[in-house]
Order: structure tokens, then C-alpha cells, then sequence
């Protein structure tokens, strides 16, 4: 349905993106795409690469005159770096002497943690930045840029999407504090580490200066949070129809992300069932259903279906493989022992994961939005989610109606 393909290496030319699916007659905001680029690039612990990209899509294919056509949406965002790199990412024959740039020798200390070693042995190369420039995190940007679109799209059905940061290293948001979704909504483009509490961002911050005067990094954790979706989104008659199965490898294809958890996530092993199923009481004023749950440990899904409470799910994130302090490894050219090979990179990426996890929530549940309501026009999209909203509670209202009993 709603389907997407990047292509471009950290230090190409471009990086391009191929989105299909989204429904003719969406009218495209391109300054939130721009916005939602923005908002990736930041975060406090980030490289110095983000000083020198400015991200922004060119949108050439799929819009009309500010509007989806139906045809794929083609996208392309410059990697402004790439100028100093064309003696190194040249694509064709060898660029022209004073093209700006080195010819950099060849990477052959793979960095533990990153795809390079695995890549190397995978596909036959001798220079391991045939490997770290496709594997690059760069790659995110065209993501980002893909669910901006489809973020405008849920946006027409009534759904809006947040994030926010709960850990960085060992540093987390006091126990038991939940995050509501107007909270993350709140939280600016700019906020250094997205996280909703001041003492504890403080405490963020002062982890990662320290992990970055160790030449080390660190990871953690942050949540999306998705309101305003129609109950029953995805299916449970089918492994691969899951919702929570498909957000699961939406987020988990994120780089460095390690672990995924959906309401409660891991912490509902570890209570009882009545500490973690949320009760349904009757609530004849709600919309689309008459009923309620006071809690939604669920996170808005049973079944791999959504429930109408809000879509919260959670992604924790490895530190970044690049240590400034390298690890131990060996140099392939001569299988020495010798120090990683040190590019470029991050302290800490997890405010700037947590937008790219925001981009593949909203392309995952736009690709099920799209599954269940059909449509080729936005029109009649919004037309059967309207119906659909009013429909499944008066059915529920209808039925309690003829089988009351009459007092
Ligand atoms: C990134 C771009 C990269 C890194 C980082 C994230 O640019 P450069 O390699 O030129 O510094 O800053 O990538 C990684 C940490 C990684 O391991 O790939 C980006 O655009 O997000």
C-alpha cells in the first residue's frame, strides 16, 4: 500500500527517496518537511557533520501544483557535504583535478559495533567505506522525508503524531512519570534532548558532555505516541497483518535500534495481569466507542489491532560505534591488531532517532490507514474514515439499544 525505497551514501551526491501509495489530492506542506528535516539534524551530542548539511527535499515527482498526483513521490535531498568528497565518492570516471575534495586511502580497521566487518566478508569489498557509507544513520534523512508525507496524510484523517526522549545512557525520566501525548506534543523543534523534564534533561546533558570527554557515546530510549487513530488499524488473523509486528520492524530497521516495546513493553513480564490489562468501563459520551479504559498499558494496541487509545510505542538504541577512544580491532590489510578506525560521528543521536522513529511510526500506520480505508483520493479516504468512526460506535450503541431489556 504505502511503501518507500531510499537510495544514496552518507557522502554521495544525494540521497533520494521513492514514496508510493500516498492517495492523488493530498495537498503537500513542504515548509513541515523541511521542518521535520530540521528536527532530525538536532539534539545535543551530535557531530559536526550537522553544522554543514542543511537538509532539505526537493520534491521531483508525484506533486502537482502542491498537490499529490497518485504517482510515486520522488524526493531528493542534497548532501551538501559532498563536495568535499569528490575525489573520494565519485560515481562515474575520476573527477577533474580541482575538484574540491581528497582521495581518501581506504578504511581497514572495522569499527566493533558497526556494519563494517559483517559488510566486508557480506560483500567482497577491500575498502570498508563501501560498507559505512550506505550504512550510514545519513540514510534517515530520506525516511524522515517519506514520513513527513505521510504524516501529512494521517494528519487529513485526524491523526498527529509525538516523540519524546525517556533515557540517555543510565539517565531516565523519574520512575512511574508518564508522558501524555500533549506533553510531547509541546516539546519545541530545538529542545536539546527532547526529553518533557527539566532536571532530568539537565542530567542528560551533563552525561553526554561527560561520555564525550571520555571519547566514548551513549544511547537510550524515546517513545512515539500516536493519537487520533481509528480503532482497528491492522489484524490479528495473520502474522504479517500485526500491527505491533510492523512497527516492531518499522523501528527495529532504524540504525543502532536494539529493542522495541509497545505500551508497556518489557515491563509487563514482570507484573501480574491485573497490573497490566487495562479495564473497560462503559462511556455512552465517548466518540467512536462507547466505552473507555482508564489505563492503556496496551499502548493503544490488542491483537496487533488498535483500540482507539493512544498509539504508544518505545525503541531503545545502542550507542553509536564510533568511539573517539577506539575499541580493539584488527586492520584487515595486514590482520594486525590495531585501534578501530575513527570517522566522524555522534556522542549521542537518541533526540534525533526518536524523529527518524516518528517518521517510520507515521509510514507504518499510514500504510494501514491506507490498507483499511482504500482510496485513491484523499476524498475518499477521509470519506470512508468518517464513516468508519461513526459507523463502528453506532453499531456498538444499536445492538446495547435491542438488547436491553425496556425498564
Ligand atoms: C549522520 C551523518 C553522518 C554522521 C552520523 C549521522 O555524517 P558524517 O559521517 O559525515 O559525520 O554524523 O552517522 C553515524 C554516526 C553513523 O554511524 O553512520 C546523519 O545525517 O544523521
Amino acid at each position: 500500500m504505502v511503501r518507500f525505497l531510499t537510495a544514496g551514501e552518507s557522502h554521495g551526491r544525494a540521497l533520494v527517496v521513492i514514496l508510493e501509495g500516498i492517495p492523488a489530492g493530498l495537498r503537500i506542506d513542504l515548509e513541515s518537511v523541511t521542518r521535520d528535516l530540521r528536527r532530525r539534524q538536532g539534539g545535543y551530542g551530535r557531530g559536526r557533520r550537522m553544522a554543514i548539511e542543511s537538509d532539505k527535499a526537493d520534491v521531483i515527482s508525484g506533486v502537482r501544483a502542491g498537490e499529490t498526483i497518485g504517482g510515486p513521490i520522488a524526493m531528493l535531498i542534497e548532501n551538501r557535504d559532498w563536495v568535499n568528497w569528490q575525489q573520494t565518492m565519485f560515481t562515474g570516471p575520476a573527477p577533474e583535478p580541482d575538484a574540491k575534495g581528497a582521495r581518501r586511502a581506504p578504511v581497514t580497521r572495522p569499527r566493533p559495533g558497526h556494519a563494517d566487518l559483517a559488510g566486508i566478508a557480506k560483500y567482497g569489498r577491500a575498502d570498508i567505506r563501501d560498507i559505512l557509507e550506505r550504512a550510514s544513520a545519513r540514510e534517515t534523512a530520506a525516511r524522515v522525508a517519506a514520513g513527513a508525507i505521510a504524516r501529512q496524510l494521517l494528519g487529513a484523517a485526524g491523526v498527529r503524531i509525538a516523540s519524546h526522549v525517556f533515557s540517555i545512557g543510565a539517565v531516565r525520566i523519574p520512575d512511574g512519570l508518564t508522558v501524555s501525548f500533549e506533553q510531547a506534543e509541546a516539546l519545541p523543534d530545538d529542545s536539546p534532548v527532547r526529553c518533557i523534564d527539566g532536571s532530568t534533561s539537565a542530567r542528560m546533558i551533563e552525561s553526554i558532555d561527560a561520555a564525550k570527554a571520555a571519547g566514548d557515546t551513549l544511547g537510550g530510549g524515546f517513545e512515539v505516541i500516536a493519537r487520533g487513530l481509528p480503532i482497528g488499524l491492522g489484524s490479528y488473523v495473520q502474522w504479517d497483518r500485526k500491527l505491533d509486528g510492523r512497527l516492531a520492524q518499522a523501528l527495529m530497521s532504524i540504525p543502532a535500534i536494539k529493542g522495541v516495546g509497545v505500551g508497556l513493553g518489557p515491563e509487563a513480564a514482570a507484573r501480574p495481569g491485573s497490573r497490566v490489562h487495562d479495564e473497560i468501563v462503559a462511556d455512552e459520551a465517548r466518540e467512536m466507542i462507547p466505552v473507555t479504559r482508564p489505563t492503556n498499558n496496551a499502548g493503544g494496541l490488542e491483537g496487533g489491532v488498535t483500540n482507539g487509545e493512544d498509539l504508544r510505542v518505545s525503541a531503545w538504541m545502542k550507542p553509536i560505534a564510533t568511539l573517539m577512544k577506539p575499541l580493539r580491532s584488527v586492520d584487515l590489510a595486514t590482520l594486525t591488531e590495531s585501534a578501530a578506525a575513527i570517522e566522524r560521528s555522534d556522542v549521542c543521536a537518541v533526540p534525533a532517532a526518536a524523529v527518524v522513529g516518528e517518521a517510520m511510526v507515521a509510514l507504518t500506520l499510514a500504510d494501514a490507514l491506507v490498507e483499511k480505508f482504500g482510496g485513491d483520493s484523499v476524498a475518499e479516504l477521509t470519506r470512508a474514515v468518517d464513516a468508519w468512526r461513526t459507523g463502528v460506535g453506532e453499531r456498538m450503541r444499536a445492538r446495547a439499544r435491542s438488547e436491553t431489556p425496556a425498564r
